[in-house]
């Protein structure tokens, strides 16, 4: 298909073309510049939510439920799901399909679990991209899913526009979040599977460490039963509240600006090291030569490679 036919047919919303946009994403190749100049004029509408947490928390439960009540207010959803376990696996995780399957026939529903099969940028320059693509597409709200484990998966869920960080009841939960520096991060706090003992605990340890936050924004805390759909609507408010606090502020621009940016510098790193490691083998070696024989310092080397580059 014609990559202009493909474009537009994805902004008219098809399903279909959504998908292969976002597959051109994950690939990275060459064709995402007109990609993006194309789909650009057509974003900024959509609000992202972030949630992130320790595997096995609740995550995808929840943002099931969170994809329920956005439909409840009859708004397009995406769902993006980042499995930082199987990069290279096409990232489709089966519970999860099967769990969302109560959406899987909505049209106003898009779900997709993210991979990086190519994309020079990885998982963190792919993602954003993606929600441009929902974002172009119609969508109203995009929910993106991470594990937050690494450092490329919390910077995701912290570009988010409202960031969830989901503990569970159970000892010291809420300290391991503070050391995953997800602490910083959240906006709400969720504590899921809010069933089971512990869970009045786990609130008041939440409690404890944010009193010693001075941040203005003081993160709600929500308690929910994801299975059952206990505390949605709840949570639902603490995000819309959350929404609300940054747009009077004026700290939603702000916030999207500053994710603007460090997009912008990840591209640029992304082209330089693609030009360095494609582009410009041969003056690498040639470099790399002389200051191994001695005849230039790697600092030097690098000043020559950097102007032939440019
Ligand atoms: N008891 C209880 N179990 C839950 C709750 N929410 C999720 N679970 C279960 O916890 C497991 C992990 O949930 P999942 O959403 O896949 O977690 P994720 O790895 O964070 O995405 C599943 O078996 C869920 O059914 C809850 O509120 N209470
Ligand atoms: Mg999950």
């Amino acid at each position: 298909m014609d990559l202009d036919d493909l474009i537009r047919r994805a902004l008219s919303g098809e399903r279909r073309a959504i998908a292969r946009l976002i597959s051109l994403v994950e690939d990275g190749g060459a064709d995402l510049g007109r990609v993006m100049q194309a789909l650009y004029p057509h974003t900024g509408s959509a609000y992202s939510i972030g949630i992130t947490g320790a595997p096995g928390a609740g995550k995808s439960t929840l943002t099931e439920r969170l994809v329920g009540r956005a439909r409840a207010d009859a708004l397009g959803v995406g769902v993006l799901a980042i499995d930082p376990s199987s990069p290279f696996s096409g990232g489709a995780l089966l519970g999860d399909r099967v769990r969302m399957q109560s959406h899987a026939t909505d049209p106003e529903v898009f779900i997709r679990s993210m991979a990086t099969r190519g994309h020079l940028g990885g998982i963190s320059l792919a993602t954003p991209e993606a929600f441009r693509v929902l974002d172009a597409c119609g969508k109203d709200v995009v929910v993106i899913e991470t594990v937050g484990v690494g450092q490329a998966e919390v910077e995701i869920t912290d570009a988010c526009d409202t960031t969830l960080v989901v503990v569970n009841p159970g000892w010291g939960d809420a300290v391991q979040t503070a050391k995953a520096g997800l602490m910083e991060i959240a906006d709400v706090f969720v504590v899921n599977k809010a069933d089971r003992n512990g869970t009045r605990q786990a609130v008041q340890e939440l409690r404890q460490m944010l009193e010693l936050s001075e941040a203005d924004w003081k993160p709600e805390i929500v308690e929910t039963v994801a299975t059952k759909g206990t505390g949605i609507d709840e949570l639902w408010a603490a995000v819309e509240k959350h929404r609300a606090y940054q747009e009077e502020q004026g700290l939603l621009e702000a916030r999207r600006r500053r994710r603007v940016q460090r997009e912008i510098k990840e591209i640029v790193a992304e082209r330089y090291r693609s030009k360095v490691e494609h582009d410009e083998v041969a003056l690498l070696n040639e470099l790399t030569d002389e200051v191994a024989a001695r005849r230039l310092d790697p600092y030097a080397a690098a000043d020559r490679l950097i102007a032939a580059l440019s």
